[in-house]
């Protein structure tokens, strides 16, 4: 769907590209009086330069409103839990294990000795968090669970020898 979208859009637009470039090209041999024609489009150029500068404020603006995008998905009444997390060669230190469908929590990631990564997976091994696990650096990831189950924290970044063994499970529940 998509792509017969695309196609017909770009079509359209080669054709009517075509198209102008026709148009100069016969309209190359007339000749006539350059100055009404350079004043008129002097302003048109005036003209569509200033929307278009003005469109492009409005669209980033726009699509840009909501930077940063980690934000608390919670309100602002709603506080969330705090849940320290150090990684470390290898294995986790994570201050609470154990929460509730719909609290909203706010994990403190953190390393103790190189860059590790920090990965939420839920039952069926879909990550659903990450965030990098870096010393002398706390990165925060906001999360409120939805589903209860037994959630996994695994390293996302190669660390080491012992890497894969770096599991950690929390409890999620009703
Ligand atoms: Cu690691």
């Amino acid at each position: 769907m998509i792509q017969t979208v695309a196609w017909v859009v770009s079509l359209i637009f080669m054709t009517a590209i075509a198209g102008i470039f026709l148009f100069v090209a016969i309209k190359s041999k007339e000749k006539r009086e350059y100055e009404p024609i350079k004043k008129k489009w002097y302003k048109a150029r005036t003209f569509y330069g200033t929307t278009l500068v003005i469109a492009f404020l409005v669209i980033t603006i726009y699509t840009l409103r909501e930077l940063p995008y980690n934000q608390p998905l919670y309100g602002d009444e709603q506080e969330p839990t705090i849940v320290d997390v150090e990684a470390f060669q290898f294995g986790w230190h994570i201050s609470e294990k154990e929460f509730k469908v719909g609290e909203p929590i706010e994990f403190d990631v953190t390393s103790a000795d190189v860059t590790h990564g920090f990965g939420i997976y839920d039952e069926d091994r879909n990550l659903i968090a990450q965030t990098q696990a870096m010393p002398g650096y706390t990165n925060t990831v906001y999360i409120t669970f939805d589903e209860p189950g037994t959630y996994e924290i695994l390293c996302l970044e190669y660390c080491g020898l012992a890497h894969h063994v770096m599991i950690a499970t929390i409890e999620v529940t009703e």
